[in-house]
């Protein structure tokens, strides 16, 4: 019966992704496209830009898909770069007021972010704009438009790639990659018996840790693949790809994700994951996070989680669970940020307490290092789905690097 519950709830999933790509698939594209040959092939139309430390004027440039355009880039005062990396862009703008043309023909809808890539004194840093090009030249993007992103902007709400284990729908740019550290220590807060006490032990920094390093890497715009190995040879290999944008018009971020566990290097014990990540940011202070996620052949025995199969209980718990990730983070200043995660296992094996973890992150650039509180050492699908510590908790922390 369980069963059933979860087959329906996971069909349910699957037409709502399904209905999803539809609608992400049904852009304007094709009807941009089909007129972008005739408007090639006009003479460009050119765009003037003043560079002065420290700002381009102006810094807001809108192009249609499809047609030719010149910049005319000149500087009153100082030498300035002007560069689009997006889309390969980048020219020297001398400080004598000699005008460069840039050209180029635009092309999908999107918005291409513009630095100044020659240092120019104090301001360098956020003298910038926007290249956006639309469908036609007298549109404004449209809230219908598809889902192309500037992935290297950065997003002051959805910083990571994760909550605390969680994952979020954070793009990977295409060709980039990053780095997440994952360390738990052991030693849970309120210690063993006999062993001195949680001073004298600070807090579980003495204890043996749990250490998991992670690599992702932006495959395709939009997907992005990576895997994590622990000091336990627990293995994690997972794909995720974006069908919509939380930075978008609707302000909601839908991604899928499938993952692949083993032990041992993953030569034993293997385990499976599939979910959706839904997530939503209320005003520009919190991203909310929901992640229905379907767990296989959960009932196995890995590392450090209650391992309850009984080899001779044919009827016992099943080997599958159904959860919801619930998670959000909270922009408390303007790099300061409050994690939370919780992950009720709703439907199928449930062995444990549900996964609880809170944290406290701090973003420099781009690092992002998080101190962490959670009632299981465990950080993927497959530990959450196995159940975590009833009434221990454990201090930890995370360091995330983005390579772009
Ligand atoms: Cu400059």
């Amino acid at each position: 019966m369980m069963d059933t519950e979860v087959g329906q709830t996971m069909m349910r999933t699957s037409a709502v992704l399904l209905l999803s790509v539809m609608l992400v698939a049904s852009g304007p594209t094709s009807a941009a496209a089909a007129n972008s040959d005739a408007a090639a092939a006009q003479r460009p139309r050119e765009i003037e830009v003043v560079a002065s430390r420290f700002t381009f004027e102006p810094a807001e440039i809108e192009v249609a898909v499809g047609e030719s355009v010149r910049l005319l880039v000149h500087s009153v005062d100082v030498e300035h770069g002007f560069a689009i990396p997006s889309l390969g862009i980048g020219e020297t703008i001398p400080p004598d007021g000699t005008a460069v043309a840039i050209d180029f023909v635009a092309g999908e809808v999107g918005r291409h972010r513009i630095l100044c890539s020659s240092f120019c004194g104090a301001g360098h840093g956020r003298m910038g704009g926007t290249l956006s090009i639309v469908a036609s030249a007298d549109a404004a993007p449209t809230a219908d438009g598809p889902d192309q992103v500037d992935d290297l902007e950065l997003d002051p709400l959805e910083t990571e790639f994760n909550l605390v284990t969680l994952p979020t729908t954070l793009r990977m740019p295409q060709g980039k990659f990053a780095f997440r550290i994952m360390h738990r220590f052991s030693r849970p807060l309120d210690g063993h018996e006999g062993d001195g006490g949680l001073v004298r032990n600070f807090f579980g920094f003495d204890s043996p840790a749990i250490i998991a390093l992670e690599f992702r890497y932006g495959l395709l715009p939009g997907t992005q693949i990576g895997f994590n190995r622990s000091n336990t040879r627990h293995m994690q290999i997972f794909a995720r790809h974006n069908l919509l944008w939380q930075r978008g018009p609707r302000g909601i971020g839908l991604d899928i994700q499938a993952s692949l566990e083993g032990l041992d290097n993953f030569s034993d014990d293997h385990g499976g994951s599939v979910q959706a990540i839904i997530s939503k940011r209320l005003d520009d202070r919190v991203s909310l996070y929901a992640q229905p996620t379907f767990v296989g052949n959960v009932n196995n025995a890995l590392f450090f989680h209650p391992s309850p199969r009984d080899p001779d209980d044919e009827d016992g718990p099943g080997d599958a669970t159904f959860m919801v990730g619930l998670g959000a983070r909270l922009r408390m200043r303007p790099t300061v940020y409050v994690v939370g995660e919780f992950v009720p296992r709703l439907g199928g094996f449930d062995g444990g307490a549900n996964h609880v973890s809170l944290a406290v992150e701090k973003v420099v650039g781009g690092h992002v290092f998080q101190l962490n509180f959670s009632n299981s050492l465990g950080t993927t699908p497959l530990h959450h789905a196995q159940g975590a510590h009833k009434d221990n908790w454990f201090i930890g922390f995370n360091i995330a690097r983005k390579f772009f």
